[in-house]
């Protein structure tokens, strides 16, 4: 059995093509698409719908919190105005993108279960059980791992598959196989090039590779410009185009620092960004 799981393509169109070929070069049984599909970059509607037009494939998807962002704005109570909104303007923008429709990613589960040759589970989640936000790393201590991977009545399977950190890695734990595929459109570990994981059933154990590809990150880019994302998205694309550029993270460390005097309006959310890249870059 041979079984692929990409994530995190993020909108991130060129890099999806470039490692579906590979992938099918491979000809794996099942692909899983481990979430994060659409939204963190340019060209969301593409990404989703060639997904889909996969899915005549075999190809499963499964749900990330980036899905549920834009999922959010289908709901009348969610603010379309206002500081809050204005800092999550990128995900309303690929809402719109999507022209509103968002059956698709509301019809995508939470996890999706595989079996083994063995007859055993694989399991694959965005992030963890606990919910798709709630990440695994290769630095995860072992007791936290264990909580990460098993609920009181699913207990952890012999492959337990994730995404969400945008960090690959193959761990093993108890009697689990541990992998996280990276992502395709937007990787954090300071390696451009898009990642995914091959898995593959051999002498009645899993074994598991990271596979690193180069693309056409121009192209990447271009969309950034050319699809309205950097001109209509807000002012924190800018910080997404810079994780594009160092394939490291800003979000997260933005919020922490700037989200709460933003929403004071303490500081101007442009200002907060402009700030936020020169310290770094300072750094
Ligand atoms: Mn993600």
């Amino acid at each position: 059995m041979k079984l692929v799981i990409l994530g995190d393509i993020h909108g991130n169109f060129a890099a999806l093509q470039t490692v579906t070929a590979h992938v099918e070069r491979w000809q794996p049984d099942v692909v899983v698409v481990a979430g994060d599909i659409v939204n963190r970059g340019p060209l969301p509607l593409q990404c989703l719908q060639f997904v889909q037009s996969k899915q005549t494939d075999g190809w499963l998807t499964v749900r990330g919190n980036h899905e549920d962002y834009v999922i959010k704005y289908a709901h009348p109570d969610t603010p379309t105005s206002g500081p809050e909104f204005e800092i999550f303007r990128s995900a309303y923008w690929t809402y719109c993108r999507l022209n509103g429709d968002v059956s698709a990613l509301k019809a995508m589960p939470f996890q999706v279960n595989l079996t083994a040759p063995d007859g055993t589970e694989i399991r694959v989640v965005h992030a963890s059980m606990r919910s798709n936000g709630d990440g695994i790393f290769i630095k995860t201590t072992d007791d936290k791992l264990r909580q990460k991977i098993q609920l009181p009545n699913q207990p952890a399977p012999p492959l337990f598959c994730t995404a969400h950190t945008h960090w690959p890695f193959i761990r093993s734990i108890d009697d689990t196989l541990v992998v996280n595929s990276g992502a395709v459109g937007l990787p954090f570990d300071g390696d451009h090039r898009a990642s995914y994981a091959q898995i593959v059933w051999q002498g009645g154990q899993w074994q598991a590779k990271i596979i690193r590809l180069d693309y056409d990150r121009q192209q990447t880019e271009q969309d950034f410009y050319e699809s309205g994302y950097l001109d209509e998205g807000g002012p924190l694309i800018r910080l997404i185009l810079d994780e594009f550029h160092i394939a490291r993270p800003h979000l997260y460390n933005w919020t922490q620092q700037y989200h709460a005097p933003t929403v004071a309006g303490e500081i101007s959310l442009e200002e907060a960004v402009t700030n936020y890249l020169a310290e770094r870059k300072a750094q």
